[in-house]
């Protein structure tokens, strides 16, 4: 067999990547038409492709490499990882070096009491044993049958049966019977879209109590955990009113719910802080981790659990649940590298006090674009929503989708990574971007959305619904 490289032409690889990869959340068969943008390198916020393109990458992959492309330091920590220890399981009574330094780490920068880590090989997994873990916790309390858990519709936490459960999405639940048996989702604090002529906080009061109303309804002898992102990622990076977290907290407390963080894209300096938890003011009983945990050098997730669920849990023997690679000894030794150099290089500070405040001031700055209703900002995650009609805050005539989907276009076509999630488009850049890396970003940005405009002008799109 010839060997597949890097120099091979672009033609040849699309056709053996249609020939033989089916690509996640992808319609194959189009994507086979025209062929896959093929990915060569990265360095820094920026990648290569094979047509030799440069693209600054806006996403940070999938929300995921913090620290930017290309860094020798964690490629050798891997490398000498694996030369020393490249696999061994943490089952069966045994444990090793990365595991436990890299549960020690997390343990110390989680807030409160979340001092036990159950390692998993990602976002999804970890969800999955969330599932397992607060089903379990109660059956050792003796109330078995507390075991439904509320989430929210367009909350994301994954696509495996459990977590494709706990999100969302009624795209992923149409594929496959799902959500589970006792999983509810109660709506969204997504206030631009869905908030009418409500004032910003009274709304975000409202869909809190939706939650008080749900646990009601279903009882909360019957209520597990209550789960959701800090700041709603896939589904558009949407920021919650302030009024929103308290109010959920408070009610998680008065029922007895367990409240769980999933902190897959807002864990790690996403948004200014280790945790979102620390930014929204949130006391989650379990984090969900996983992405900024490694920068997505290597592939991790876990979930971060206070002392009275661990100890409760452990101490009821066996908890039948793990992973071959929970707590990978490569994985947990490039996290834990991951983690000691955001501190050495203060990535926290230059988030908070850099890179947040220039980007905060250009990204605002788009709201005066004809197109953008709202520009969002926590942190280094942000959104903007498109809008026929600014004052209404109106959705387009067309199809949900179609104006974004043209935009993502756009952006493609002017080497900028920025997706859209419907018609808003979403930010996730590396933490580590530099001001002159966001003046071309947002020289790229606005270029793609005023051709955008022009075209949506020209083909009589820009009506409202
Ligand atoms: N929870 C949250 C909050 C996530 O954002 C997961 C769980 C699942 O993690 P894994 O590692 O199993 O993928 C996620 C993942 C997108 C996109 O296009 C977002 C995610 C994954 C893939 C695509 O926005 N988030």
């Amino acid at each position: 067999m010839t060997q597949i490289t890097n120099h091979m032409p672009t033609k040849e690889l699309q056709a053996l990547d249609a020939a033989h990869h089916m690509h996640p959340f992808t319609a194959d068969a189009e994507l086979a038409k025209k062929g896959a943008r093929i990915i060569t390198r990265g360095k820094g916020v920026y990648l290569n492709d094979s047509e030799g393109n440069e693209i600054l990458d806006a996403m940070a992959g999938l929300w995921c490499v913090n620290l930017g492309y290309g860094r020798k330091d964690l490629a050798q920590v891997a490398a000498r990882q694996m030369e020393e220890l490249c696999y061994y399981n943490t089952f069966f009574q045994t444990s090793h070096v990365p595991a436990i330094a890299l549960a020690a780490k997390i343990a110390e920068l989680a807030p409160g009491d979340l001092n036990h880590v159950f390692y998993a090989g990602s976002g999804s997994e970890a969800n999955d044993t969330n599932i397992r873990l607060v089903r379990r916790y109660w059956d050792v309390k003796g109330k078995p049958e507390k075991k439904v858990i509320i989430a929210r519709k367009n909350g994301y936490h994954g696509s495996t049966m459990g977590g494709g459960s706990l999100g969302g999405m009624t795209g992923i639940w149409e594929q496959g019977g799902l959500p589970i048996p006792d999983i509810t989702h109660i709506d969204q604090p997504y206030w631009y879209g869905e908030g009418g002529d409500m004032d910003r906080d009274e709304f975000g009061l409202m869909r809190a109590r939706a939650l008080e109303t749900e646990i009601e309804r279903i009882g909360a002898d019957k209520v597990a955990a209550f789960i959701g992102e800090p700041v709603q990622g896939a589904g558009g990076v949407i920021i919650p009113p302030a009024t929103y977290w308290p109010e959920i907290q408070r009610i998680c407390e008065k029922h007895n719910v367990l409240l769980i963080a999933d902190e897959v894209i807002t864990g790690f300096g996403r948004t200014g802080n280790w945790f979102g938890s620390n930014t929204l003011g949130i006391k989650p009983h379990i984090m969900t981790i996983a992405k900024g945990l490694s920068s997505g050098y290597a592939p991790i997730g876990g979930s971060v659990v206070c002392d009275e669920i661990a100890a409760t849990v452990g101490g009821a023997g066996d908890f039948n649940h793990g992973y071959t690679y929970s707590g990978h000894p490569v994985a947990a030794a490039v996290a834990l590298r991951n983690l000691e150099i955001m501190e050495e290089e203060s990535i926290l500070d230059h988030v908070r006090n850099v890179a947040h405040p220039y980007l905060y001031e250009r990204w605002k700055a788009l709201e005066d674009h004809p197109l953008v209703g709202e520009a969002v900002l926590v942190g280094l995650m942000g959104s903007i929503a498109m809008t026929p009609d600014k004052k209404t805050r109106a959705a387009f005539a067309s199809e949900a989708g179609t104006v974004g989907y043209r935009c993502r276009e756009r952006c493609f076509a002017n080497n900028l990574v920025m997706r859209h999630v419907g018609d808003r488009m979403i930010i996730s850049p590396p933490l580590v971007i530099k001001p002159e890396e966001i003046d071309v970003f947002i020289k790229r940005a606005t270029k793609s959305l005023d051709e955008t405009y022009a075209s949506l002008k020209a083909d009589g799109l820009l009506t409202a619904a």
